[in-house]
């Protein structure tokens, strides 16, 4: 197999030549294969994270079964604030739960940052046992959540209709929330740092409630925060990409923000986001990832719009614009990875033709 193929992904998040445009898919490791049901029937989700060999073994279901162009670890964003001290539940049908909510800054003062990756060792020996079983097929994408978007789940304790607790710190207990922030960034530097050492070859923080915020809020409870985060998890050849998913607007407040990739939602095109981040840093995105319930045929016509929309050069990771859905045909979620690289190549080959003199 050709090496350099092989690190597509990497080359592209560096804004590198590639002869095609790279593509995984958020969440690719997940329901809608029926190999990783098969798993699921067996274990309930936290064991499938928290036990190694299957952790390991679902990261790899995408690549061996769509082709991907990088694993992303089979865990969730959830396992920090759990490692924090924070009771976690996944209820069957309704999704994760904390049964002891933050309420106080006595709740945050109780949070236990001493001996976090202790608690967290698990991650590292999935990540290290997949390295192994990938065997530089693909890179290995580790990941943590944002600060915010990890508020926001411990402060609701879960999936929430008006989000009124954490708008209710936001606005009325903006010094209680920051000191949250503040430590939840001290644990994601600390588990990125970790992750890369025990070999992830790529950081996606998933700022996933980014877009509950108003401008003032993002500028400054989520700009600051990230920030120090990217600098001190900074390591040659490992990108770091951010998904602030709903804070496309915000895109020109983070043209310095210092991440290598932006994962750009569906709501804006590829060409726009560029033009936003003045063409600073590669692009990751962006399908809407509901055009995955349309037939084959118009999954190829959009990969091709999502393409043309980005335009000419390099610093294209094809993506959807957030997590693929638990109910879309595996076939449907194929016909996308096989649409990039089956179109992006002519993509690619004008750009050779532009560079000759
Ligand atoms: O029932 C099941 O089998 C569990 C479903 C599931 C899965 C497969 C959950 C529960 N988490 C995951 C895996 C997961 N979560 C990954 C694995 C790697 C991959 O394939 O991408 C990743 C990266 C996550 C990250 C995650 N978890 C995010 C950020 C990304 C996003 O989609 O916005 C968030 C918000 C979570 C919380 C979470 N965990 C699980 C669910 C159903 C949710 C969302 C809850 C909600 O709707 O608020």
């Amino acid at each position: 197999m050709n090496k350099n193929q092989n690190h597509l992904f990497l080359q592209a998040a560096f804004r590198r030549p590639v002869p095609r445009t790279p593509v995984w898919m958020m969440r690719q490791a997940g329901r809608y294969l029926p190999q990783y049901q098969a798993i699921r029937r067996r274990y309930d989700f936290l064991t499938m994270v928290k036990t190694p060999e299957v952790a390991a073994e679902v990261t790899l279901q995408p690549v061996d079964v769509l082709g991907v162009d990088a694993a992303i670890l089979f865990s969730d964003i959830l396992v920090i604030p759990e490692a924090l001290g924070m009771a976690l539940k996944f209820v069957e049908g309704e999704g994760p739960r904390f049964s002891n909510p933050l309420r106080s800054a006595r709740d945050v003062a109780g949070l236990r940052l001493e001996g976090l990756m202790d608690r967290l060792s698990y991650v590292l020996e999935a990540i290290a046992l997949t390295r192994e079983r990938l065997a530089d097929r693909v890179p290995l994408i580790g990941f943590s959540g944002a600060p915010w978007t990890l508020a926001v789940y411990m402060i609701e304790g879960g999936a929430s209709r008006h989000f009124k607790t954490v708008k209710q710190w936001r606005f009325a207990q903006t010094g209680q929330l920051k000191s949250l922030l503040h430590l939840l960034g001290d644990a994601v530097v600390a588990y990125c740092r970790a992750q890369i050492q025990a070999g992830a070859q790529a950081i996606q923080l998933f700022d996933s409630w980014a877009g509950l915020l108003d401008e003032a809020g993002f500028r400054q409870l989520v700009l600051p925060e990230l920030r120090r985060i990217v600098k001190a998890i900074h390591h040659p050849g490992v990108p770091i990409i951010y998904f602030p998913r709903g804070g496309m607007v915000w895109l020109d407040a983070l043209r310095d923000c210092g991440v290598d990739v932006m994962s750009v939602d569906w709501t804006l095109s590829l060409g726009r986001a560029r033009a936003a981040l003045r063409n600073k840093m590669a692009v990751q995105g962006n399908l809407d990832p509901t055009a995955l319930y349309a037939p084959p045929p118009v999954i190829r016509q959009q990969v091709r719009q999502m393409l043309a929309d980005f335009g000419q050069g390099t610093g294209h990771i094809a993506n959807l614009g957030h997590g693929i859905l638990p109910d879309v045909p595996v076939e449907h979620a194929r016909a996308f990875i096989e649409a990039v690289k089956e179109e992006s190549p002519h993509f690619h080959r004008s750009e050779e033709r532009q560079a000759q003199p």
